[in-house]
C-alpha cells in the first residue's frame, strides 16, 4: 500500500505521518474512521463464543461478589442469565481467528507489519460497564462497533505505578484523567503503549480492540539467548589464552570483563540466527493447539487441488518471510524453513492471498520446492483446505 495516500481510517492523515506522529506515542480520535459501520457480529453472538472451550473469555462485573469480580470462560449457557442490569463487560479474545468477517477488519492495519498484531478482542458492556482505569503495555486500537462508550485517557504509566490490590486484574490506583470522547460506531481511538485509560459504556456496547505485540527486553533476552544455545558446543568456554600473570590471584581483572563481551558479542550478533529466532518467536501463534496439521502425501495434495480443491490460512496461524542472506525464510506459526530467492512471490502469495487453488498455485506446484512448501504447510496445519 502506498504510505503517502490520506486514509480515513487515520482520519485523513497518511499512514507515514501516523507512524511520524502517533504511533507508540501519542492518541488518535478518529471520528468516522469506518463510515457506517456495522459490527460483523452480535452482542448474542459474541455470548455464544464466550461458551466455546477453545476461545478464551472473562466476565467482569464491578459490583460482584466483591468489586471488579472476574470470572473466567468457557461459560455454561445459563451464566448471562443472572447478570445484574448494568456494570459488566463481557471480553472475548481473538475473534478474528473465529470470525472470517472480523478478521477482515485487520486489512485496514495493513500499513502495520502483521506479525505485530495480537488479536482483536471484542468486548460487550452493559451501561456503566468497563473494565476499571489501567494500562497496557501494548498499542491498540478502540474500535466502536454498537452503542456508545465514554473512554477517558490519562497520564502515562509504568511498572511503579501504583494498583488496586485485586488478586486477577491490574487496576490504577490513580488515574489523572486529561481527555475524554464518547465514542459511537465507527469512531475509533488510538491508544500508544503505557497511557492510562478508562471506558465505560453509556448503553449496551461493543468495543472492538486490535491489540498489538511487541516482546519485553527481558522475553528477547531469555529466548534468543535459550535458541542460540542449542547451536553451542559444550567445549566453547570462556578463555583465557595468553593472559598475563595476576598481580592479586584474588581480584577479577578488568581483561576478564573483556573477554566474556567478546564472548557474547560473537554470538549476539550473529544476525542470521536473530532473524531466525525473531521470525519464530513472533510467528508462534496465539493459541497453538489451534494449529493443528493434517498427514498428507504429496499425491494426495496434488490431487485435491487439482481437482478444485483450495487451500486458506488457517486463521490461527500466523505466517512471515523475511531475507537471509542469499536465501528467503519463511516462518509459519514458529517454524522457520530456508528456501531459496526463486520462491519469492510463492512466499508472498502464501502470507497475502485470500485462497490458493490451481490457478494461483499452478506452476508452483511443478516446482519441488515449491510444492513441497505446501505441502509441508498444510502437513504443519498453517494452511488447510477451505470448507466448501
Ligand atoms: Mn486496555
Amino acid at each position: 500500500m502506498n504510505p503517502d495516500i490520506p486514509l480515513q481510517m487515520l482520519g485523513g492523515i497518511t499512514a507515514r505521518e501516523f507512524l511520524r506522529d502517533y504511533w507508540q506515542k501519542k492518541p488518535l480520535l478518529v471520528r468516522q474512521a469506518i463510515s457506517d459501520f456495522e459490527s460483523p457480529i452480535s452482542p448474542d453472538e459474541l455470548a455464544g463464543l464466550a461458551l466455546e472451550e477453545e476461545v478464551e473469555s472473562r466476565l467482569i462485573l464491578e459490583h460482584g461478589e466483591r468489586p471488579w469480580e472476574l470470572r473466567r470462560g468457557p461459560f455454561a449457557e445459563d451464566a448471562f442469565a443472572d447478570l445484574p442490569e448494568r456494570d459488566w463487560t463481557l471480553l472475548v479474545q481473538a475473534v478474528d481467528q473465529f470470525v472470517p468477517e472480523v478478521a477482515e477488519l485487520l486489512q485496514n492495519f495493513r500499513f502495520l507489519p502483521s506479525w505485530r498484531i495480537d488479536d482483536v478482542m471484542i468486548s460487550f458492556a452493559t451501561p456503566g460497564g468497563g473494565v476499571g482505569p489501567h494500562f497496557d503495555n501494548y498499542d491498540v486500537f478502540l474500535l466502536q462497533g454498537q452503542g456508545r462508550r465514554r473512554w477517558k485517557i490519562g497520564q502515562m504509566c509504568d511498572s511503579d505505578s501504583p494498583m488496586l490490590e485485586h488478586a486477577d486484574l491490574r487496576i490504577l490506583a490513580n488515574f489523572e484523567q486529561t481527555d475524554e470522547w464518547v465514542l459511537e460506531p465507527g469512531d475509533m481511538l488510538y491508544l500508544p503503549p503505557r497511557l492510562a485509560h478508562y471506558g465505560t459504556a453509556e448503553d449496551d456496547c461493543m468495543t472492538y480492540s486490535v491489540g498489538f505485540r511487541a516482546p519485553s527486553a527481558a522475553e528477547v533476552l531469555t529466548h534468543f539467548t535459550d535458541f542460540l544455545s542449542q547451536f553451542l558446543p559444550d567445549e566453547e568456554r570462556y578463555s583465557d589464552a595468553g593472559t598475563q600473570p595476576a598481580s592479586d590471584p584474588h581480584q577479577i581483572q578488568r581483561d576478564s570483563l573483556d573477554r566474556l563481551k567478546a564472548l557474547l558479542n560473537e554470538h549476539m550478533g550473529d544476525e542470521r540466527l536473530l532473524m531466525t529466532w525473531f521470525g519464530q518467536f513472533m510467528t508462534e501463534p496465539k493459541y497453538p493447539e489451534l494449529v493443528a496439521g493434517t498427514e498428507l502425501s504429496e499425491d494426495e495434495l496434488l490431487d485435491q487441488i487439482e481437482n478444485g480443491a483450495m487451500l486458506v490460512r488457517n486463521p490461527s496461524a500466523r505466517l512471515a518471510w523475511s531475507e537471509v542472506g542469499e536465501d528467503l525464510v519463511l516462518f509459519a506459526s514458529g517454524q522457520s524453513r530456508l528456501l531459496s530467492a526463486s520462491l519469492r512471490e510463492l512466499l508472498k502469495l502464501i502470507c497475502s492471498a485470500d485462497v490458493l487453488h490451481m490457478e494461483n498455485l499452478g506452476q508452483w506446484l511443478a516446482d519441488d520446492e515449491g510444492r513441497n512448501l505446501v505441502l509441508e504447510l498444510v502437513k504443519q496445519g498453517s494452511l488447510e483446505f477451505a470448507d466448501e
